[in-house]
């Protein structure tokens, strides 16, 4: 009896060391995350608009020594409505059919979020320029980076998802930078991820498409994936991420 008790008491104790230490390492890490990140975070979470501004120009020239790449703001094409999440904002529908409503269940229990309402959404869609003031100011960047081969694991990623994390990157990296996106597939059993994306991809020279002969867990996927690149620099990224100008957005 005080056996059990005694490991009871030892187990809880454990527990809530492994708690504390979880807690810890979540806030911790969550300070040393930059300021930029957080405001960034908290700005694509909070539903206020105040973020959406309209680029001050089509398009902001950078100019370095050996590099010289043009940020372009999609522009829209005004005989259109502005679509659902322009510049970085939120899907706003009240979902009142019942057909509708089973569509987003399923997209939320099949990929953890709205899918639905993702897929409402260009896959390249407009986004605001979040960079601190301090990123934008010239001599940021080193004028001879190397190139990078960039490693994309996915696994029944959502359709819309998966391609606008793709086009963001093709989108807003100078050219010269971006040897490669080598796109790992985990074994994925979801349609969209075999030939339609063979097919999608296939004008895209930068964009290769790797299949795991089996299911190999994320980071065994991503060295699959590595020992499958030729630039240098190998730079991992998630399937559901959307790079903006000088930053990537975690989504
Ligand atoms: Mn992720």
């Amino acid at each position: 009896m005080f056996r059990a008790f005694g490991k009871k008491w030892l187990l809880g104790a454990l527990f809530s060391i492994v708690a504390v230490m979880g807690l810890l390492t979540l806030f911790g890490s969550s300070w040393e995350i930059s300021s930029i990140q957080n405001t960034v975070r908290q700005r694509f979470i909070a539903p206020s608009t105040d973020f959406i501004t309209e680029p001050t120009a089509d398009s902001e020239i950078v100019t370095k020594s050996s590099t010289k790449f043009e940020y372009v703001s999609q522009t829209l094409d005004p005989r259109f409505p502005t679509p659902p999440g322009d510049m970085g904002s939120g899907v706003v529908m009240e979902v009142t059919d019942a057909a509708i409503s089973a569509l987003v269940k399923q997209g939320y229990d099949m990929q953890g979020l709205n899918q639905f309402f993702s897929d409402l959404m260009s896959v390249q869609r407009r986004l605001p320029d979040v960079r601190d003031n301090w990123c934008k100011e010239p001599g940021r960047f080193l004028s001879d980076l190397p190139e990078t081969s960039i490693v994309i694991v996915f696994y029944n990623e959502a359709w819309s998802v998966l391609v606008r994390t793709v086009h963001s990157i093709l989108d807003r990296s100078p050219p010269n930078l971006v040897k490669e996106i080598v796109l790992v597939d985990d074994c994925s059993y979801l349609p969209h991820t075999k030939t339609q994306l063979e097919e999608y991809f296939r004008t895209f020279p930068k964009v290769r498409i790797l299949r795991a002969p089996e299911r190999q867990g994320l980071i065994r996927a991503r060295l699959l994936g590595a020992q499958n690149t030729t630039a240098q620099i190998i730079t991992f990224l998630d399937a559901h991420v959307e790079c903006t100008v000088g930053i990537t957005l975690l989504l």
